[in-house]
């Protein structure tokens, strides 16, 4: 099984594309060797996030626990890197978030200041549905919609594909998986969670990091709260309005059947 396949996304078919490339190997050049790698490791409830972080970490340092509520933090020096890596509860699948949990998401973001190098999106291989891209457009976005620059999305569970390549996996699994990689400008990592301890994917992952790092710099978490201030202010009178009409939504039938939805793999 290829697990570790970093993208390479053919170039030189459209001008644009040329240009592209060669942006990506100037930065490439130009990506520096990062002694502390800052990461924040995004998903569903699941598709396996602590035992990527795990994997990255080179120890059992995540429980793969379903419960989890609260973002970890833990950090060890890899391959010459100090690696920091904020592992998160995830969202569930198909039922709503709660407010609490979004909130805790969001600060996973804070806890590796001055903030992350990288988000890794990990996407377990297989079925890949609109409500899947819905859901990780609703809690990505939490973010602000500069995350999208410095997220890299991390494919899990890849020994499924079995002689399946991963850029055929993509094109046939649709355009919402596609929407996804296109917002993330086609930067996926494929991750093999059975390969434990030394092993060159972890340097190809962080590689693609500094990489990403040259090109877009790192996400700032106190930049992105001074974008929302604006809006928070302008939003003000109107809130308690708004907040009112809203409340008999909460206790309509739809509000009702979505609490009573339980958390269900999506593959
Ligand atoms: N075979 C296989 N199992 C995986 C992979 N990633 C995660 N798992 C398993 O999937 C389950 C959930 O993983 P976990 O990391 O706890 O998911 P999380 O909820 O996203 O943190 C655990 O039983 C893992 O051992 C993978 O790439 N391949
Ligand atoms: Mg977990």
């Amino acid at each position: 099984m290829e697990a570790n396949r970093p993208n390479q996304t053919a170039a030189g078919d459209a001008p644009g594309q040329v240009e592209e490339a060669k942006k990506a190997t100037a930065a490439a050049q130009a990506a520096k060797h990062l002694p502390e790698v800052r990461l924040v490791v995004l998903g569903w409830r699941w598709p396996g996030k602590s035992l990527t972080a795990n994997t990255i970490l080179g120890r059992e340092e995540f429980h793969l626990e379903r419960a989890a509520e609260f973002c970890v933090k833990r950090e060890t020096e890899v391959q010459g890197r100090q690696v920091i890596v904020v592992d998160t509860p995830g969202w569930f699948s198909t039922q709503d978030t709660p407010p609490s949990y979004k909130q805790e998401l969001v600060r996973g973001a804070s806890l590796t200041p001055p903030g992350p190098h990288a988000f890794l999106l990990v996407i377990p291989v297989g079925m890949f549905t609109e409500v899947d891209r819905a859901r990780i457009t609703e809690h990505v976005s939490l973010f602000g919609e500069r995350v999208w620059k410095h997220t890299i999305v991390v494919f899990t569970w890849a020994e499924v594909l079995r002689t399946i390549s991963i850029e055929r996996y993509i094109r046939r699994e649709g355009k919402d998986l596609q929407w996804v990689l296109e917002k993330c400008k086609r930067r996926y990592f494929v991750i093999n969670n059975c390969i434990f301890g030394e092993h060159p994917q972890v340097g190809c992952l962080m590689e693609r990091v500094e990489k990403m790092v040259a090109q877009e710099g790192y996400y700032n978490p106190e930049e992105v709260e001074e974008e929302k201030k604006p809006l928070d202010e302008n939003s003000n009178p109107a809130r308690e309005g708004r907040e009112l009409g809203a409340r008999p939504k909460q206790n309509s039938g739809l509000g009702l059947s979505k609490a009573m939805e339980v958390d269900t793999l999506s593959n």
